[in-house]
């Protein structure tokens, strides 16, 4: 009997997640389309311990540090507990808004215990959010 639910039911659970991914994207898996951005770290529901490691995947587009607007380019920023920002929008330079100006590709990140949602905005040389399309979004808990 347990190997018979093992057996017939691991499979319909796999789908029904499947089904899931298919309606919001995995926020840790390059996306299908030609460009858009993807968390390599930390896992999407992780746990983990603060300071922590945020790496950011790219695709289709290019980093590049701020400061001059190139077509195609543009720098990492991390949204906290802030949905994707519409396209053009400046991004604003608070606590909840953090610039990777530089053009960095990864970053340690100190945040105290807590649940928090992590958007991850691609936005051009001059902080231009190029909207939901360059935006990708997990949660992760401190503890
Ligand atoms: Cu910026």
């Amino acid at each position: 009997m347990r190997h018979l639910l093992r057996s017939t039911l691991l499979p319909l659970l796999c789908a029904g997640l499947l089904g899931a991914c298919a309606s919001a994207p995995n926020p840790n898996m390059a996306p299908a389309g030609s460009k858009g951005v993807y968390f390599v770290a930390p896992a999407n529901g992780a746990t983990v311990t603060s300071p922590f490691m945020v790496k950011f995947g790219l695709k289709g587009m290019e980093v590049r540090p701020a400061g001059e607007q190139v077509a195609g380019t543009g720098h990492h920023h991390l949204l906290i507990n802030r949905e994707s920002m519409a396209p053009g929008q400046i991004i604003p330079v608070d606590d909840v808004h953090i610039h990777y100006g530089k053009g960095q590709t990864e970053a340690e990140l100190k945040l105290a215990p807590g649940t928090y949602r992590l958007t991850m905005q691609f936005a051009d040389g001059f902080h231009l959010s190029y909207g939901k399309e360059m935006s990708a979004t997990l949660t992760v808990t401190v503890k």
